[in-house]
């Protein structure tokens, strides 16, 4: 026996402590279709033997005899073994990501997408003219407000007294010129600073912020529009966008499945179908977020999974949202992923207004958040009347605030006569940490 090479291999194993939960994406069960992650499922606490370390967000460790990939930011070092240095260097690290999110909103490239952005927008500008009667002599924060847009359309189509414009990127700068190159200046005041720490002289009767990213929650600024409710809304103020829905739908997604799974089939007529488990974890292993979904590719109706009242959320309630689902699949086809989008709701000041809403599903002009698809490892065929039910369940990761796993359970029940079979499936695709 080799004995030096066995020392050498468990010099090389290390143990970690689960920070939080982790649900894996192999499991399964029935005919079992659809599944095949190597992910490895675990709970708080429990300690892993980290064996290889390929990438620096997935790691391969083994837990009870089971070995499967992990992601790296749910363990830590035991405290009892830590090695200098590294437990230390993730915690000089911010969470946040702070220095880089708000340096990239420094720059045009994401405002100019996002006033691009005309269903948005107008929609944002419909809200205010809609309300502009109300909105005369409020005091209105836009938080985020990056380059004022919503400020600039409060004090031209409404008569707020003043508008708390908090943007903590350097646009802040140019902000303020726009504000004063408009002749808002009487009305606007920007105020550059995390909205978490800007201190105002008053509370606001109304708290407007477009802070939705995407599969609504990524970015995580919801977060800072919770804190700045609970600390500066008054009582009885109004929140806008007032609530939001994350809708899902089961769907094909035909030509995404060709242009990076079926293409390996037979390129110039060689078989590459060696590389389609690289093309799996490459193209499938975390969700694609530019996805325009045709109206024709959805089997079934859209559901609504999770919804959030932004007056009664809570910041502990955005560590895990979750939901069970059916689907009765009304068209026979390929079940290749889920899609899902999100739509947010802005009640009228009025007492009996209309509420106005910005939907970025596929029944919609399109966003730049376009809609999300988490592709199946594996296509399956469904026909008209088959049920399709689960759960989905995103949480967020315990060590990058921005950043969440989304993991989608999945249940096939087939409506013909002579079968009972059924096909089931897990997958948690990061998003993207
Ligand atoms: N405080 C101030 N500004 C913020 C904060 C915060 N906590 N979080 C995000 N922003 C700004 C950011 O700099 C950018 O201009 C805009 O809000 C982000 C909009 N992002 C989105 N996904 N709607």
């Amino acid at each position: 026996m080799d004995t030096e090479k066995e020392d050498e291999d468990d010099a090389s194993v290390q143990e970690y402590v689960a920070r939080s939960d982790f649900p894996g994406g192999g499991g399964g069960g029935g005919t079992g279709t659809g599944t095949g992650t190597d992910q490895l499922a675990f709970s708080t606490g429990d300690r892993l033997l980290v064996h290889a370390k390929p990438s620096a967000e997935w790691w391969w460790a083994e837990l009870r005899g089971v070995v499967g990939y992990v992601p790296a930011s749910y363990l830590r070092r035991d405290a009892a073994e830590e090695e200098e240095g590294e437990e230390e260097e993730i915690s000089l690290q911010d969470p946040w990501q702070d220095e880089e999110y708000f340096d990239n909103y420094g720059t045009l490239r994401l405002h100019l997408e996002m006033l691009s952005d005309r269903s948005r927008t107008e929609t944002y500008r419909q809200v205010v003219l809609k309300n502009s009667a109300s909105l005369r002599n409020k005091v209105v924060m836009d938080l985020g407000c990056g380059t004022g847009i919503i400020s600039l359309f409060c004090a031209q189509l409404a008569k707020p007294s003043t508008v708390y414009a908090v943007e903590a990127s350097s646009m802040a700068d140019y902000t303020r010129q726009l504000v004063k190159q408009n002749a808002c200046e009487e009305v606007v005041t920007v105020l550059q600073g995390r909205a978490e720490e800007i201190e105002l002289p008053e509370q606001v009767d109304v708290l407007v912020s477009e802070w939705m990213g995407n599969c609504l929650l990524f970015e995580f600024m919801v977060e800072s529009v919770l804190l700045a409710r609970d600390r500066w809304l008054r009582d009885g103020g109004t929140m806008w966008p007032s609530s939001a829905a994350l809708s899902l739908v089961p769907c094909q997604a035909d030509s995404y499945y060709s242009e990076k799974m079926a293409f390996w089939e037979r390129p110039y007529g060689l078989d590459f179908t060696p590389l389609q488990p690289l093309a799996q974890k490459e193209f499938f292993a975390k969700p694609k977020f530019s996805h325009l979904i045709e109206p024709n590719d959805c089997l079934a109706a859209p559901r609504d999974v999770i919804r959030m009242d932004m007056y009664t959320l809570q910041v502990r309630d955005l560590e895990e949202m979750r939901s069970e689902f059916s689907f009765g699949v009304e068209r026979s086809g390929v079940f290749h992923g889920f899609t899902a989008w999100f739509t947010v709701h802005f009640e009228s000041l009025e007492a009996g207004g209309a509420t106005l809403e910005l939907d970025t599903g596929p029944n919609s002009e399109p966003t730049h958040w376009k809609q999300t698809l988490f592709m199946l490892d594996q296509p399956v065929g469904v026909h008209a009347g088959d049920a399709i039910s689960g759960s989905i369940a995103l949480r967020r990761n315990p060590t990058w605030r921005r950043h969440m796993t989304v993991t989608l359970h999945w249940n096939i029940k087939s409506s013909m006569e002579d079968t009972d079979d059924y096909q089931v499936g897990t997958k948690t695709f990061p998003m993207w940490r």
